[in-house]
């Protein structure tokens, strides 16, 4: 099965005085997405900032760089409803009326490093049955196996269709730490027909994507997830992330899915 590739060019955590390369901007990021979809992603996972670099819901950046990145290329767009922990949940749920073709679903409320993340249950019911409403893929993010239970619930209340599409996430302090036994253990209690991508957030990013790669997932780059190429050394943009993702997919025989391919795998509901 080809590859799916997913680019998280910013992220909600990280400013340019952590790697002055970050995009946070929306030429910035459109420009970043673009190369990343050149060097094989097929997906953008989109977080958006103000011109301060502070996370944001504002719907008028959104979509200044939602069109920034269609004049260059059709890669398929997936906003984050996580956006940043200091915004209000009812913010964060607006950004699926830019009815992008995917959007995140967090499940549950957690630790998240220093922070807390709010996903109260009533309200994760209210934006699964709204993206239901509008036909934007829920890609659900999975930080411990409570997690995945809550979406096997929601998917019971009918609010979820299926095949499920998972990003199992891994290494934020909160939720279940970066090891291989960890995703073992996770994948292997996915429906049969799920979906799914594996995030390895920090000094894991590398090992726990091969390991992923491997056993037949997707897979997300970027410095959203990590700010480092390797060890000590800053990646340069989000490109090195995304070309040896896509290297490393090819060195285990499976190709990387192209637009076209990747709305057949992740079953996207037509537009
Ligand atoms: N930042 C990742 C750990 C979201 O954007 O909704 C999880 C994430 C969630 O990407
Ligand atoms: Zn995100």
């Amino acid at each position: 099965m080809s590859v799916v590739i997913t680019v998280a060019p910013t992220g909600p955590i990280a400013f340019t005085s952590d790697n002055p390369s970050l995009p946070t901007q929306p030429l910035e990021i459109a420009q970043a997405v673009h190369a990343a979809y050149l060097e094989g992603a097929s997906v953008a996972h989109l977080h958006f900032r103000d011109e301060n670099e502070q996370p944001t819901a504002d719907l008028g950046i959104a979509r200044a760089t939602m069109a920034a990145i269609e004049d260059l290329c059709p890669i398929l767009i997936q906003v984050s409803t996580g956006v940043g922990l200091g915004v209000p949940f009812e913010d964060r749920e607006k950004m699926v009326e830019l009815r992008p073709r995917m959007a995140t679903l967090n499940p549950c409320t957690m630790s998240f490093g220093k922070g807390e993340f709010r996903n109260p249950p009533d309200g994760v019911r209210r934006l699964a049955a709204r993206m239901q409403e509008l036909g934007v893929k829920p890609e659900l993010e999975i930080y411990d196996t409570g997690h995945l239970d809550a979406c096997l619930r929601l998917r019971d209340e009918g609010l979820l269709d299926g095949p499920l599409q998972f990003s199992i996430v891994l290494g934020v302090a909160g939720g279940a730490a970066a090891t291989a036994d960890n995703l073992l253990m996770l994948a292997k209690r996915l429906p049969e027909d799920a979906i799914w991508q594996i995030i390895a957030i920090g000094k894991s990013n590398l090992e726990l994507t091969a390991i992923g790669l491997a056993m037949g997932g997707n897979a997300r780059a970027g410095m959203e997830d990590t700010l480092y190429l390797r060890k000590g050394e800053l990646t340069q943009g989000n490109t090195p992330l995304v070309a040896r993702t896509a290297a490393m997919a090819r060195a285990l025989d499976r190709s990387v899915a192209s637009v076209a391919e990747t709305e057949q795998i992740l079953q996207l509901p037509p537009r």
